[in-house]
């Protein structure tokens, strides 16, 4: 899915033509020194679109990198609704299948922190270069501590960090024209650092779609089919909670 790019310090994402757009928006938006730099298309060798964006990694030396996807569900209330369609039509052995998935998509996310805790975590890679998936029924407070520890472990100085960048994040969103007008579904932040920096961006906006004209959600409300609230600021208020607890332990 990520190649190099053809400037250095860029790398290239498929194309996928809702993410462009919301990375158009952004790059005049408040949240801009939050976000890679959106530098435009480009056509591969083989004839495939993809997006340029600035390489996070490019700074630092031998980084530890965490992607957690932020949000209460992960899934759009359009893909819920069709899979519901889906259900209600689906005849003979396609059936069970079929009646299956919108239900499967709810119960997802509640075997991970995603309904509970507001985000999960979808990734790590250590310094060494091991990295874990492994995180599909990480739902707890205290298996999120453990897996942030173990994340740290080597770099505690990189705490306060953290924290400086996440409530700098929550006090560009709480101004930012584009987190208005948006519901911000599937995108992660990515947590950065190697022994002398550290950094946090907001990435994947594949699923990130504006809202329809005049409907404003708080991004903190309970999330009820059709009112469009996914939960972005429960999940940035819980890290900022989470870390703040590490760092007095
Ligand atoms: C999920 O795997 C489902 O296949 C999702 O498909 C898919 O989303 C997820 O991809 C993938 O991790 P599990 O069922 O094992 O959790 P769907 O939502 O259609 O059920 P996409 O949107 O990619 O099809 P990622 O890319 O969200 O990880
Ligand atoms: P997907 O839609 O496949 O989930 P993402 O945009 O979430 O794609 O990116 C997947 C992974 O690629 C991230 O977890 C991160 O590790 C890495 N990544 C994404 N964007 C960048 C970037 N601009 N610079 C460096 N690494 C990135
Ligand atoms: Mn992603």
């Amino acid at each position: 899915n990520f190649k190099a790019g053809p400037e250095p310090g860029t790398v290239l994402k498929k194309l996928c033509p809702k993410e462009e757009e919301c990375f158009q928006i952004l790059m005049h938006d408040l949240l801009r020194p939050y976000v890679p730099v959106y530098k435009g298309q480009v056509t591969s060798e083989d004839g495939e679109l993809y997006l340029q964006l600035q390489d996070l990694l490019s700074d630092y030396v031998q980084p530890c990198v965490m992607d957690c996807k932020v949000g209460v569900r992960t899934y759009l209330e359009e893909e819920l609704s069709k899979a519901k369609g889906e259900a209600q039509a689906a005849q003979g052995h396609h059936a069970a299948k079929a009646v299956t998935k919108p239900r499967y998509m709810v119960w997802r996310e509640t075997i991970s922190s995603t309904a509970t805790l507001g985000f999960r975590i979808e990734g790590i890679k250590k310094s060494d270069g091991t990295s874990s998936k492994d995180f599909k029924t990480t739902k707890s407070r205290e298996q999120i501590k453990l897996a942030f520890l173990e994340f740290l472990s080597g770099h505690p100085h990189i705490l306060p960090r953290y924290i400086q960048r996440l409530r700098a994040i929550r006090a560009t969103l709480a101004v930012s024209e584009f987190f208005q007008t948006h519901e911000v579904i599937g995108s992660s932040l990515l947590f950065v650092h190697d022994q002398t920096h550290a950094s946090i961006w907001l990435i994947d906006f594949a699923k990130t779609v504006e809202l329809p004209p005049q409907l404003r959600i708080d991004h903190y409300s309970a999330w009820k089919v059709g009112n469009h609230e996914d939960g972005y600021l429960i999940g940035i208020n819980n890290l900022i909670d989470i870390f703040v607890e590490l760092q007095a332990s």
